[in-house]
């Protein structure tokens, strides 16, 4: 057997996904056999001192301090982008055009037109380019994934998902990045419903039309390092409801002011003959409805997607160990070399990416004008 090939990751941002992608590049060869392996090769901040800490901590070879320096390398095959919201399209056409394969995080872009341009532009230079929905990677969603193809819960008619999250309820919580339109595109819409809208459409199909709804409860936070206020102009709660290409019907609900969920990310599916639920915060589990079990003994059934039947489990521990969120990180970062490796693009793609973000503009836009919105893509 040949030696993997060696492919050279730059790596933009060090914080939460930072650390969550470090570690997927560093394990991906222990779990998986491969035929590409990562090299930690640069990874950048604009902070030295914090750069230079991730580095030694996280196992990169090197840190730079200016995400071009880092385009402009030769020794760089993979761009990774985990920098705020408004640097994504400017940073992946860079990428794009010095020929490197591209992982951004999500949302893709601000709205759809950028998103679009980046997409366009990975096509164009004929690089991999894959979004970071990292759900979409557990095994039980795509088990799930697998039961609904092969007709298992029959024509789906519901789709109801949820993303709940509490962080951000105390009112003295400060004006973060999350919270600045200019950084962040949206709220709780781009953050947290962009997921459900991914495993929707991964699950059930296109969205053809959307109603949105959105708030913001606390309306002025405090400016961080300073003792003013300033206003929050993106939303902290988002309901939506959509038609789905095929029939279905969608019930969206997102919020960073859901007290007691600190990662509640669930989603349910009703079809004609089951039903299916997951809820991230027993990630190992799908709960299975079959119409056709006796009657009487009818029930949701729990499945532990631990056996190697399990899509990426086998990879893992024997049946019953389970894995956790970091693991659904090494399943996405796999799908990319294998699309590295083979030239095939992964999903989810930037194409995936701008689908995305034309349903997320518009919930948005159906939110302001107070109307149903066609989607077109
Ligand atoms: C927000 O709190 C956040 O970190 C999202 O940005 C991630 O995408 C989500 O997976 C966890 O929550």
């Amino acid at each position: 057997m040949s030696l993997p090939r060696k492919v050279r990751v730059g790596m933009i941002g060090y914080k939460f996904m930072g650390k969550a992608h470090s570690h997927a590049y560093r394990d991906l060869p222990f779990y998986f056999d491969t035929d590409i392996e990562p090299v930690l090769q640069t990874i950048v901040g604009r902070d030295e001192a914090n750069v230079k800490r991730a580095a030694d901590k996280f196992g990169w070879l090197s840190y730079e301090t200016d995400w071009r320096r880092l385009i402009e390398r030769g020794d760089i095959d993979v761009i990774d982008i985990g920098t705020p919201n408004h640097l994504h399209a400017e940073i992946a056409i860079a990428a794009a055009q010095a020929g490197k394969h591209i992982i951004c995080e999500k949302p893709l872009a601000m709205h759809k037109e950028q998103a679009l341009t980046m997409w366009k532009a990975a096509q164009k230079a004929n690089v991999i380019h894959m979004i970071s929905h990292n759900y979409r990677f557990a095994p039980a969603i795509q088990y799930a994934k697998k039961l609904i193809d092969d007709g298992v819960i029959g024509d789906i008619y519901h789709v109801r998902a949820q993303y709940l999250q509490d962080w951000l309820m105390d009112a003295d919580f400060p004006l973060v990045w999350r919270l600045k339109k200019d950084i962040c595109g949206s709220g709780t819409l781009g953050d947290l419903m962009a997921h459900s809208i991914d495993l929707a459409r991964f699950l059930v199909g296109e969205i053809k039309e959307v109603t949105g709804m959105m708030e913001t409860f606390i309306k002025k936070r405090p400016v961080e390092g300073e003792q003013s206020m300033a206003d929050v102009d993106v939303d902290d709660a988002v309901a939506a409801l959509a038609k789905f290409e095929n029939g279905a019907f969608g019930v969206f609900e997102a919020s960073r002011f859901g007290k007691g969920n600190r990662n509640g990310n669930r989603l349910e599916i009703n079809g004609s003959k089951g039903s299916l639920r997951w809820d991230m915060e027993n990630m190992n589990t799908l709960q299975l409805y079959l119409d056709n079990d006796v009657f009487g003994m009818q029930g949701f059934r729990t499945i532990h997607c631990t056996e190697s039947v399990h899509p990426y489990a086998g990879a893992y521990w024997p049946a019953g160990h389970g894995i956790g969120y970091e693991h659904t990180f090494i399943n996405l970062i796999h799908a990319f070399t294998k699309g590295i490796s083979t030239h095939v693009n992964p999903s989810p793609s930037f194409e995936d990416g701008y689908r995305n973000q034309v349903v997320l503009d518009a919930i948005s836009k159906s939110a302001s004008k107070g109307a149903r919105i066609k989607v077109t893509y």
